[in-house]
């Protein structure tokens, strides 16, 4: 059962095949749509490119019909350019092939030479590396009456290395599709868990940007295109000397023959030639449409560039701009903060101020207090010296007066001893002025010279 698949997601899975494989009839029983066109003869329905999807697995599963290379109504080159539109389309809106289912009618008896370019284009488109998401399938087994020969057939087309053996090899697997929708769920199952891959034609024109006839399957159908003008010019020619003949022998029956060949050669040869010139202006066409194409991608580029240039400029300036508002937002940034520092100092410094006045009003109390306190102390020892002065000076006085009565006293004493000695001096006096009276010798002494000195 398919894992990959999701819900919204698409399966993108192409049918080809030569026309006559049963790629409508494959796409019609799958889906289930009526309108898928198959033929009912030899002549080819599907001569565009048509997407049928539907829903299966919980996804969409989109089964894309393709010409085949021998359609009978469009040259190779216009198949090409036809495969190539939607391959590119596709490409481009990045909806890659999950699958291809190569459908071959096992009822092909052997492998005809439209099978074989067929397929050879097929290899082209595909390249190596989407081989193996490749289901090489036999078809149309129901009309094949003995089972065991339609099993030879395809082993032979799976051993041969020029057809499907190599293909094999290189990754891709053998299915058979058995005609019913079942089957055909059954192929489509299996490569729905398949991861998608780019062609090698995608890659050519889309990447690589070649023009069609410069990718692989433009210059197979070219070199195809070349080999069939020189085949077809030689068998002319060849017819051309046979008719000479036949004129020479005169056998008319033979060069009218001969004639009617020639003219069928002559045909073919003017339609690979018409071919190659279409081609050739297709791919002159292509060229100009690339050329026209480079120069508006040029043009595109240049504006891009110009644009580029313009937006680079712009966000310079946006640039510019945004610097320059950021240094204004940081010079008036470093303003607010200077601002700031430079208020906050002064706040600092008036709160300084302040305690400094408040210091010094404190200090200055202080001192008033001390002051107060030194003078009160010195009003007071003032008082007290006072107190101790005029004590002093009481107990000064008190002694001098004491020793002033003291001295006045003993002076008293003294005056009063000296008058007593005085009056004892002048009693002793007159008591010796008497007693020499009386002898009658008379002498006056004065107070003799001595004294008492206190
Ligand atoms: N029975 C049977 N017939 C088929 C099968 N595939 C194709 N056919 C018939 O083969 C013919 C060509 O088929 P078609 O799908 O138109 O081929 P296309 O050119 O590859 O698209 C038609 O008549 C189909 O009915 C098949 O698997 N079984
Ligand atoms: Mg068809």
């Amino acid at each position: 059962m398919p894992t990959s698949a999701g819900p919204g997601k698409e399966i993108l899975i192409a049918v080809m095949g030569v026309t006559g494989a049963g790629k409508s009839y494959f796409i019609r029983e799958v889906t289930g749509n009526s309108g898928v066109e198959v033929s009912s003869g030899l002549h080819s329905c599907t001569s565009k490119v048509g997407s049928y999807s539907f829903e299966h697995a919980g996804a969409k599963v989109t089964l894309v019909d393709t010409p085949g290379f021998n359609d009978t109504t469009r040259t190779d080159s216009e198949v090409l350019t036809e495969i190539c539109d939607w391959t590119s389309e596709t490409f481009k809106e990045n909806r890659l092939l999950s699958g291809i289912i190569y459908l071959h009618s096992v009822t092909n008896v052997r492998m005809d030479g439209s099978s074989v370019k067929n397929l050879r284009m097929f290899q082209k488109l595909c390249g190596r590396g989407a081989l193996r998401n490749v289901f090489l399938t036999t078809t149309q087994w129901s009309k094949v009456t003995d089972q065991a020969e339609g099993e030879i057939r395809e082993r032979a087309l799976c051993e041969e290395r020029n057809f499907w053996g190599l293909l094999i090899e290189r990754g891709a697997t053998l299915q058979r599709f058995h005609g019913t929708r079942e089957s055909g769920l059954k192929l489509i199952d299996q490569l729905m868990s398949n991861q998608p891959e780019a062609l090698d034609i995608q890659d050519q024109i889309v990447t690589q940007k070649r023009t069609i006839v410069e990718t692989d399957a433009g210059q197979f159908i070219n070199a195809e295109l070349i080999a069939q003008e020189k085949k077809y010019k030689e068998e002319i020619e060849s017819l051309e000397r046979e008719c000479q003949a036949a004129i020479k022998e005169k056998d008319e029956e033979m060069r009218e023959l001969i004639a009617e060949e020639r003219a069928r050669a002559q045909k073919k040869l003017e339609k690979a030639v018409d071919e190659k010139r279409r081609l050739e202006e297709m791919h002159a066409e292509e060229m100009r449409r690339r050329d026209i194409e480079k120069q508006r991608d040029e043009e595109r580029r240049k504006e891009e560039q110009r644009e580029t240039q313009e937006k680079l400029e712009k966000a310079e300036a946006e640039k510019r701009r945004k610097e320059e508002q950021h240094a204004e937002e940081l010079r008036k940034q470093e303003e607010r903060e200077e601002r700031r520092i430079r208020e906050e100092r002064e706040r600092a410094a008036a709160e300084a101020r302040r305690l400094e006045e408040l210091h010094a009003v404190q200090i200055r109390e202080q001192q008033e207090r001390e002051a107060r306190i030194r003078s009160e102390e010195q009003e007071k020892s003032t008082a007290d010296l006072k107190l101790t002065t005029e004590l002093h000076a009481a107990q000064m006085r008190e002694q001098q007066e004491r020793e002033a009565r003291i001295r006045s006293e003993e002076q008293a004493t003294a005056a009063a001893e000296r008058g007593r000695l005085q009056s004892m001096n002048q009693s002793l006096l007159e008591e010796i002025r008497r007693k020499e009276k009386k002898r009658g010798i008379g002498f006056n002494i004065g107070p003799v010279g001595f004294g008492i000195d206190f």
